[in-house]
């Protein structure tokens, strides 16, 4: 498996819910490694270029006003296959679809109040990336429990 790079989002519903730090730990339990996280106010302009795919939408106005009614935890997780993984920790979009056991299943119930966002592809995961983070702020390390994790 390639080693891939994940943009994972804690949004605002997340953040004001408390389920900052399960989150984490789900990620970190898994094995991934945190390159980047930060608490953020999203303005306006960054969450509209986040989600421009999903522009004619008809939730796409709402799914804006969403994502920048509080802050959110950027975080950039990186592993093999963290793509696909991520998006099986978090679960289907609809809440109600999800399994339990996953992010979206344990915690929501609703598409527009489904608590994270992972990236979708390795190509938007970088391109997320470099929406969010700055050059400089995220760290190169290695967790030195990695040889336990990954062979
Ligand atoms: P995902 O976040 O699972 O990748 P997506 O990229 O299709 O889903 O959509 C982005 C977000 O838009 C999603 O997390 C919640 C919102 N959304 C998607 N479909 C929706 C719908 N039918 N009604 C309301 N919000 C929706
Ligand atoms: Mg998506």
């Amino acid at each position: 498996q390639a080693v891939e790079r994940s943009y994972i989002m804690i949004k605002p519903d997340g953040v004001q819910r408390g389920l900052v730090g399960e989150i984490i730990t789900r990620f970190e339990q898994k094995g991934f490694s945190l390159k980047g996280l930060k608490l953020f106010q999203a303005p306006k302009e960054l969450a509209e270029e986040h989600y421009t795919e999903l522009q004619e939408k008809p939730f796409y106005p709402e799914l804006v006003k969403y994502i920048v009614s509080g802050p959110v935890v950027g975080m950039v997780w990186e592993g093999p296959g963290v793509i696909a993984s991520a998006r099986k920790l978090i679960g289907a979009t609809n809440p109600l679809n999800a399994e339990p056991g996953t992010i979206r299943g344990d915690f929501g119930i609703q598409s527009g109040r489904n608590v994270i966002h992972g990236s979708d592809s390795p190509e938007n995961g970088e391109r997320e990336i470099a929406l969010w983070f700055k050059e400089g702020e995220l760290v190169e390390w290695t967790r030195t429990i990695k040889p336990w994790i990954i062979e």
